[in-house]
């Protein structure tokens, strides 16, 4: 049985993290195999949209904590630079838009996992914790990037240092995640999202998401000649074309990613 489950449907690739007696807990394997599904969605065409999920009750409760050798120092700089940074390039490189339907608890690395996706929603009884100073780390999975961006400085370094838990809720009031739903409705909800992404102009959302990223570091001059460049780029797609003539025909565009 595979760490890592990959289902496509539709032109929707679910990817689901597979160790649910763990609560999806991060071993090598994981990372890993997570590392080459998302290759493969990236590379697939048929693939327009991505969601990851996790299997059982939790999201992902972070690194698999008896994975650390007892009797040696852990190598964190080769974990980190094998296991996560990868993903976390990955997720923010992706030539497909990702959805994160944080099904139950996101703790530590499963936490900023999420964050770095491009869209997260959970279901009402997630919640999420950045578990890392209760065991003597810091965040990492380029949680300290995202974090203070999504919800400020303050309450980043307060969720951070305390490690307090907070509820579904709680992330979608302070605009950690973009919403949360009833547990009757989170797969319909999760399927419905991930099929509006899947129907949009590719090129457009990834050039987006670029764009949004690279504003964390631009000062305005240099975001304004970016997005001049990026307008360029999406303006010359195929999507364009056929975005600026369903509107004036009156009907639904069909997009291509071209
Ligand atoms: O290597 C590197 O590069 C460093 C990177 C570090 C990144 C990190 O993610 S550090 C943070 C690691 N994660 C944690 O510290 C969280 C540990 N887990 C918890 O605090 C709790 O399990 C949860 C709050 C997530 C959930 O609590 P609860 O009460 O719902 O469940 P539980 O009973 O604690 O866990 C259920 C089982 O999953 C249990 O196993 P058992 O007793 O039934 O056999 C538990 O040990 C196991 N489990 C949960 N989290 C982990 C885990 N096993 C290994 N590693 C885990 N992270």
């Amino acid at each position: 049985m595979s760490d890592i489950l990959l289902e496509i449907k539709d032109n929707i690739a679910r990817i689901s993290l597979n160790r649910p007696e763990k609560l999806n807990a991060f071993n090598r394997q994981m990372a890993l195999e997570l590392q080459d599904q998302l290759l493969a969605c990236d590379e697939n065409e048929t693939v327009h949209a991505v969601i990851l999920t996790g299997e059982g009750r939790a999201f992902c409760s972070g690194q698999d904590l008896t994975e650390f050798p007892a009797d040696q120092l852990p190598d964190f700089e080769k974990a980190i630079d094998e296991n996560y940074n990868p993903v976390i390039r990955l997720l923010k490189t992706i030539r497909k838009p990702v959805l994160c339907a944080v099904n139950g608890i996101a703790a530590g690395a499963g936490a900023n996992i999420a964050l770095a996706c491009d869209i997260v929603i959970a279901v009402n009884s997630a919640s999420f914790v950045q578990a890392f100073s209760k065991i003597g780390l810091i965040p990492d999975c380029g949680g300290t990037f995202f974090l203070p961006r999504l919800i400020g400085l303050q309450k980043a370094t307060a969720l951070m240092m305390l490690g307090d838990k907070i509820s579904a809720a709680q992330a979608e009031g302070m605009g950690m995640i973009y919403a949360c739903f009833e547990e009757e409705v989170f797969i319909e909800k999760t399927r419905e999202i991930a099929t509006v992404l899947s129907k949009l102009p590719t090129i457009a959302l990834i050039l987006t998401r670029k764009a949004l990223l690279e504003s964390s570091t631009n000062g305005l001059e240099k975001q304004l000649e970016l997005e001049k460049k990026f307008q360029q780029k999406a303006g010359h797609t195929e999507d364009f074309r056929e975005g600026v003539t369903a509107f004036l025909q009156k009907r639904t565009p069909r997009f291509t990613g071209r």
